[in-house]
């Protein structure tokens, strides 16, 4: 009895194995390309593979060594030490290697308009086994985006221009070496959300462009960055201000390097790490900032509409992440079924338990297809081929993937633990730390009423805005179509159509619900 024991699930290679994925690309990038990229070294292929492999041990050592942080040493001399684990290096030494986020930005190989999509197609690849290493990379990116469009700008000061130019090579660099990550700093003690008005962190200049900031950050995670990007409010030194007159300055964005020269912090002190639900293999940190040397970045007062750029690509990461667990837990589920029998026969010829699946999947393709476009949209927008019409559609459908992405995983997450019955409720079956990691998700950067606001704010400020909408979500059931006819000989395609159409008009009367009664999401796709 002892050596008796259920067959596990199986994780094949998580590129090859998903025909959604690779039916749905191929509308979006020609063959050619998409030939060279899944097969070429360290390709989408490899990745896949990896992703099934190597890439899943590291991410259980993240789970299994959480960081720590040592603020003395036993003989109570301050060290201020953020100690994290062999899977989190290994992470990022990885993530610099299959060019995870360096990909988005090569240049002259023609490839512009495609780049930021494949991108995506790696990052989507690459999270369900980041051991949420995703985060820090998704504020790389985030970061590496703000500063490139910084480099654009002819004006840019020159010592700032090297600085920026300098740091934009270490975040999208391939060599593990020279790979920097980022932060993004914006949340304090009393909140996250509305950053205009809890933004507390002053900043004294010193010299032209140079700050020292104080504060108090209150969620930083990713606290072993190099570098980060914050939020603070600019003062005159000679004035006297009340706390109320500090909070009506307005906010500008800042570049720190978070060590000095000499490995010291630079400014600054952990506080503590944050006990999370999930998460746990992120450093999330609460941490002073005090006299931190920092780069003005934005124009004096322009912060938030600066960091925005940022938002913009950490949200797109987010729902990359949401679609990548959706897949992740269908792929443990589907294989799991194939393999286990109950009352006779196998799971997946037992009716209900078919339903469930055909639910999950149909979910996960309808959210992979409205992810995909998105990415298609960003793309352009990023490689400047983008019609303002396009621009248009990427920046009001940007809320909508978040918000939309990280609430349906949590039906998939949820339901497939029960999948695998009591199995998937114990740590060492993986689901859980999918289920506590999504909970997330819906939450930072930027909560559904949050992107539900936001929504409406992009979506007033363009002429016309709900046929131009409505041209979106047309557009992404056009783009559905185009692989129907393949689709069509599969009943539970035909049934991903249908539904996924539902599920987008539902979306559309819940938006039109938005706009007319300036009421908030809430969700209610009737499947
Ligand atoms: C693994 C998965 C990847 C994710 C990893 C993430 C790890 C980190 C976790 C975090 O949570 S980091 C913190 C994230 N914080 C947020 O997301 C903040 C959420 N709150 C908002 O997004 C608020 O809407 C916002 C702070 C932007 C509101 O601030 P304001 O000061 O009330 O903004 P306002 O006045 O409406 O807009 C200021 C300017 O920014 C305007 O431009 P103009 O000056 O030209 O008029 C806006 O149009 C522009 N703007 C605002 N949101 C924008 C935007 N532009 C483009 N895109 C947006 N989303
Ligand atoms: P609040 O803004 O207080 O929201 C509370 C509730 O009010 C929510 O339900 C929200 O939806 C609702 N609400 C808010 N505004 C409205 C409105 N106008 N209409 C209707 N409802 C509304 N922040 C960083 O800056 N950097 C980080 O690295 C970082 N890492 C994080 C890591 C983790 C694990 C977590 C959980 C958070 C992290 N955050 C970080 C903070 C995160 O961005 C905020 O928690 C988030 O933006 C929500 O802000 P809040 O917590 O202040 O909630």
């Amino acid at each position: 009895l002892r050596n008796l024991h259920q067959e596990g699930p199986h994780l094949g290679n998580q590129y090859l194995e998903d025909q959604a994925l690779q039916d749905y690309i191929k509308d979006f990038v020609p063959e050619k390309i998409l030939k060279t990229v899944e097969t070429q070294k360290k390709g989408l292929i490899e990745l896949g593979q990896a992703a099934a492999g190597p890439l899943q041990a590291a991410a259980d050592d993240c789970e299994l060594t959480p960081p720590r942080l040592q603020l003395a040493d036993a003989f109570g001399k301050k060290n201020n030490q953020l100690a994290v684990g062999w899977g989190w290096k290994e992470q990022k030494q990885f993530a610099a290697r299959f060019h995870v986020v360096g990909s988005a930005y090569v240049e002259g190989q023609g490839l512009e308009p495609y780049q930021r999509f494949l991108q995506s197609v790696r990052m989507f690849l690459y999270h369900p086994s980041s051991g949420m290493f995703g985060c820090p990379l998704a504020m790389t990116d985030g970061c590496a985006y703000v500063l490139s469009n910084l480099l654009k700008d002819p004006n840019l000061n020159q010592k700032v221009r090297q600085k920026v130019q300098k740091t934009f090579n270490h975040l999208t660099s391939n060599d593990p070496q020279q790979f920097w990550t980022s932060g993004q700093w914006m949340t304090e003690k009393r909140g996250g959300s509305d950053v205009g008005a809890t933004t507390e962190t002053i900043a004294i200049q010193y010299k032209e462009n140079k700050f020292k900031l104080f504060g108090y950050k209150f969620f930083t995670s990713a606290a072993d960055s190099e570098v980060t990007l914050a939020l603070a409010r600019i003062i005159d030194p000679n004035q006297n201000y009340s706390q109320d007159q500090i909070r009506k300055l307005p906010i500008s964005m800042f570049l720190i390097k978070t060590h000095k020269k000499n490995g010291e912090l630079n400014g600054i002190e952990y506080q503590s790490l944050k006990e999370k639900l999930g998460t746990r293999q992120v450093p999330t940190a609460e941490l002073i900032l005090n006299g931190a040397k920092a780069t003005l970045l934005s124009p004096p007062g322009k912060g938030v509409k600066y960091i925005a750029n940022m938002l913009q690509t950490t949200r797109l990461y987010n729902a990359a992440t949401s679609v990548g667990f959706m897949r992740r837990v269908i792929a443990v589920c589907r294989d799991y079924c194939d393999r286990r029998s109950v009352f006779g026969k196998k799971l997946n010829n037992h009716p209900m338990q078919i339903k469930l699946l055909s639910d999950m999947e149909v979910t996960y393709r309808g959210n992979l297809i409205f992810f995909l476009k998105s990415s298609q949209l960003f793309s352009k927008v990023q490689a400047g081929v983008a019609t303002q019409d396009e621009q248009n559609l990427q920046r009001i459908g940007s809320p909508l993937l978040k918000l939309f992405t990280a609430k349906e995983l949590q039906f998939i997450s949820s339901e497939g633990m029960e999948i695998l019955g009591g199995i998937g409720y114990l740590e060492n079956s993986k689901l859980p730390v999918l289920f506590r990691d999504g909970q997330v998700l819906p939450i930072w950067e930027g909560t559904t009423h949050v992107m539900a606001h936001d929504f409406h704010r992009a979506i007033t400020q363009k002429n016309n805005p709900i046929s131009s909408y409505s041209k979106y979500i047309t557009q992404i059931l056009v783009d559905n179509h185009g692989s129907r006819s393949k689709m069509e000989e599969n009943s539970r395609a035909k049934e991903a159509i249908k539904i996924t159409t539902l599920a987008y008009n539902q979306l559309i009367a819940d938006i039109n619900e938005i706009i007319n009664n300036k009421t908030i999401y809430q969700k209610k796709y009737e499947y």
